[in-house]
């Protein structure tokens, strides 16, 4: 899949969000993630709505947040989802799940934040086992059907209404426009973002997805072959929720795979020393340019963090990142 456009792939991949997720990255020219990792709502929200228009994925540690508000409607994930849906991107909670199902079912779908109902990724660190994707697939499915059926309700219950002469019902504004609003319409929540930066994309699937960490970025990681091969495997019995990977290297193997790699641990050197070399960050981490993952490695979203965040300027730094990582694409496919 190394050579083949995020075009082509987007019409092979049975995975509808991931069939969306490289339509946005054609249309955007851009396989950048950022990882926004800050420690407020206020710092998350205008991330986000700064860089919205360089990334195609905005990943976040919702946990790092103090200030997270966990108001289904008006809090935190509503706010950012808003963001999402006007600059096209999704958005990917990096919770790292890690226990046995039935705990990794209950903190995804229940408890204070809920991630199923707003991330539309998230991923799952497999070494308690194949159970912990299995389950957590059985919960995506679940949402899914809740959700149609839900849309469904709403829908049937307005036409009724309607037919009655009366207006539409609260409950179905809502269920709906948690999906369909569009964009700039004057519903969209009290928060003025001035003109809509996108067209010509639809709204995200009503899906959910999800990423098995197969490698990891750090030091001395315990990740080795067999327990990546075990993801891998995990992936295709699991191939109508689990999107990808978070690995350091392409892991489509077979012909009909349509995996996704997202790496982490990707810096560029600076703008003024482009020859410098990428060091890591004295407490584990490794990094790579988008150059090497993207180019050689056939990773397929980079994902960054600090290099951008701690930039004197991130919009610059993001649509710096932005390039060099569709350049390497560009280059790899041609
Ligand atoms: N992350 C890694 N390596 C992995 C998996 N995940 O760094 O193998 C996550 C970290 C952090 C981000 O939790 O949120 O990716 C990397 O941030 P950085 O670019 O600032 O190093």
């Amino acid at each position: 899949t190394a050579r083949q456009s995020y075009a082509l792939r987007a019409e092979k991949a049975t995975h509808p969000l991931t069939s969306y997720l490289l339509r946005l990255m054609t249309l955007k020219s851009s396989n950048l993630c950022l990882s926004a990792d800050v420690s407020t709502a206020n710092q998350l929200l205008s991330l986000a709505n700064s860089l919205g228009p360089a990334i195609v994925v905005l990943k976040t540690h919702y946990d790092l947040i103090s200030n997270w508000d966990y108001n289904p409607s008006t809090g935190t994930a509503a706010r950012l989802a808003r963001i999402a849906r006007r600059h096209g991107f999704l958005i990917f909670e990096d919770r790292k799940f890690g226990d046995i199902g039935n705990t990794v079912q209950l903190q995804y779908t229940e408890g204070t934040a809920r991630i199923v109902e707003w991330a539309n990724i998230t991923n799952v660190n497999m070494v308690p086992g194949k159970a912990a994707v299995d389950a957590l697939a059985e919960a995506g499915r679940k949402w899914r059907e809740r959700k149609r059926y839900e849309l469904n309700v709403g829908l049937s219950a307005d036409r009724q209404r309607e037919r009655d002469g009366r207006k539409a019902s609260i409950v179905s504004i809502t269920t709906v426009s948690q999906h369909f609003e569009p964009a700039n319409s004057p519903r969209s929540g009290g928060e003025d973002f001035g003109e809509e930066v996108l067209r010509g994309i639809e709204e995200a699937p009503l899906e959910r997805g999800l990423l098995i960490l197969a490698q990891m970025s750090s030091k001395g990681n315990f990740m080795n072959k067999e327990y990546t091969d075990a993801c891998v495997e995990s992936a295709r019995e699991n191939s109508d929720f689990v999107m990808g990977f978070i690995a350091q290297e392409s892991l489509n193997r077979q012909e009909d795979d349509q995996f996704l790699c997202m790496t982490p641990g990707c810096q560029l050197p600076p703008a003024e020393d482009e020859d410098a070399e990428v060091k890591g960050d004295g407490k584990g981490q490794q990094y790579n340019t988008p150059q090497k993952l993207i180019g050689q490695m056939g990773a397929d979203i980079i994902i960054v963090g600090r290099g951008i965040i701690k930039a004197a300027d991130p919009i610059i730094e993001a649509e710096r990142y932005r390039q060099k990582g569709w350049e390497a694409y560009e280059e790899r496919i041609a």
